[in-house]
């Protein structure tokens, strides 16, 4: 049962969008017998198919385009996140009046017995998450990860005995729709700028992070990047618990004992730094504020034998693909997929984390962020840069004369080519765009196992 206002009930309720998280509200407002009318404005493969299974459980659907005068008159409309709030059929949904809510939002009243640890920020939330869930799981927790991490929250509410605890990746366009949002524990990775091709302002896409602590209660425990101001000051007037991790500061809740290699939570070590098998401290940074999180969720999370299953957790904890993934050697050249680096502080993390000269693959679909933040770890670590697809030109003005710079057209087969013929022993190739790849790709999935067959698959 979802608890709907009825008049949200009352009329049809109109999807925007039929990808992953369209289909999953759709399917679960039908099973709750409400009438449903899901659109979408494209007409791919994937687009079809989900309107035809849709079809199959009573719902009417359209492909190809938005009936805009039968989504003005729709009791609510439920909004796909990567439909961004100027579309059309959005626009005439706020003209009427119609409350826009996202698949979250739905989801989420679908499940009021959840206990929900939900995670944002600009990097490290999809790692943090897929953390959170995997400490749970070590706990002995039923657990399940959700959201932006790939699993529509609504898909986990259908199921027949959804699980009691969740670990959610919230991006900024899930967090812009969904009122209801009250998480057992919210985490605010960090913040940097991020979606400036959606956003008009820094200002705007922070203001979207900020609605994570919208319902905040004293009962509420927030967990929070102590390294970064930014991510303090968002976080500074949420009522609740805030408890802090960070890498520098020793009196932390969660912090990083370097001169120990140690990762100390409330106070006692928890893991040695050199048993995580994730590369780069913004991963400690992740470890820590995963850890605080699933510990402060729940008494029965901080005793000492769950501590200690917490440590076993991090210990077999494995990076997750396109993200600094090793994608494999040849010829002495290590080629590393970060396909899931899609703006510029993700790229600077990756840049940052090279030990070898490293030729940079960078380009794709420009988001609206300057790439001059590279310049310095470039200077340090860069061989070379390739720059590709749309963005190409932009970073060629951003970036000439800091290292070598070959600026290629969208053929990811040449690009991969001109990569090998300038890597020698020892080199590492590094695909971290910082770039969506809409321009070239179906997703940033796509993107990475491209690469990886390219790279070490199709090794001559
Ligand atoms: N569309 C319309 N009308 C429009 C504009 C778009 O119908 O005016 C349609 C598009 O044709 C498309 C659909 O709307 O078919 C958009 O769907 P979507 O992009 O929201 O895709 P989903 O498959 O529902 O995936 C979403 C998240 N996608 C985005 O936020 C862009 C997925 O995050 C998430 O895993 C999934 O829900 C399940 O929760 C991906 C992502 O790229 C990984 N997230 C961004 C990021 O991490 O940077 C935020």
């Amino acid at each position: 049962m979802i608890t709907l206002p009825e008049k949200w009930r009352s009329g049809e309720i109109a999807i925007i969008g039929l990808g992953k998280s369209g289909v999953a509200a759709a399917r679960l407002l039908r099973r709750e017998g409400l009438r449903v009318y899901a659109s979408d404005s494209a007409s791919s493969d994937g687009v079809r198919e989900g309107a035809k299974a849709l079809r199959a459980e009573g719902a009417d659907a359209d492909i190809g385009s938005h009936d805009l005068e039968r989504i003005s008159r729709a009791s609510l409309v439920v909004a796909s996140p990567g439909v961004p709030p100027d579309a059309s059929a959005l626009e005439r949904a706020h003209e009427a009046r119609v409350p826009v809510v996202s698949e979250i939002e739905i989801a989420l009243r679908a499940l009021p017995e959840a206990k929900v640890i939900a995670v944002t920020g600009t990097n490290g939330k999809t790692t943090t998450t897929a953390l959170v869930g995997h400490l749970l799981r070590a706990i002995g927790l039923d657990a399940i990860d959700a959201g932006n991490i790939g699993t529509p929250l609504a898909a986990v509410a259908m199921e027949r005995k959804p699980p009691r605890w969740i670990a959610l990746e919230l991006s900024s366009f899930q967090l812009h729709d969904t009122p209801g949002i009250a998480p057992t524990v919210g985490v605010l990775t960090n913040l940097a700028p991020d979606h400036l091709d959606r956003y008009a302002t820094v200002e705007e896409y922070y203001a979207d992070k900020k609605l994570l602590f919208r319902n905040a209660k004293t009962i509420s425990r927030w967990v929070v990047n102590g390294d970064d101001r930014a991510a303090i000051d968002l976080a500074r007037e949420a009522v609740g618990t805030h408890k802090h991790f960070s890498l520098r500061q020793p009196d932390a809740d969660a912090t990083y004992d370097r001169e120990n290699d140690m990762l100390v939570v409330g106070g006692s070590p928890l893991l040695p730094r050199r048993e995580l098998n994730l590369f780069g401290d913004h991963n400690v940074a992740n470890a820590l504020a995963a850890s605080l999180a699933v510990m402060i969720a729940d008494k029965g999370n901080a005793t000492p034998e769950a501590r200690a299953r917490i440590g076993d957790g991090l210990r077999t904890f494995h990076a997750l693909k396109h993200r600094l993934e090793i994608a494999g050697e040849s010829n002495g050249v290590m080629w590393i997929n970060d396909s899931k680096a899609t703006n510029v502080s993700s790229t600077l993390v990756a840049i940052q984390g090279m030990t070898r000269p490293t030729i940079l693959l960078l380009g794709g679909r420009h988001k609206g962020e300057p790439y001059r933040a590279l310049v310095e770890p470039l200077r340090r670590n860069g061989k070379a840069v390739v720059a590709y697809g749309e963005a190409a030109p932009i970073i060629e003005q951003d970036l000439r004369g800091v290292v070598p710079l070959e600026r290629l057209g969208s053929d990811f087969d040449e690009v991969i080519a001109r990569a090998r013929a300038l890597a020698s022993p020892g080199d590492v190739v590094l695909l971290s765009p910082a770039c969506s790849s809409y321009d070239m790709f179906k997703n940033y999935e796509e993107r990475g196992a491209t690469f990886k067959r390219l790279a070490v698959g199709g090794r001559q």
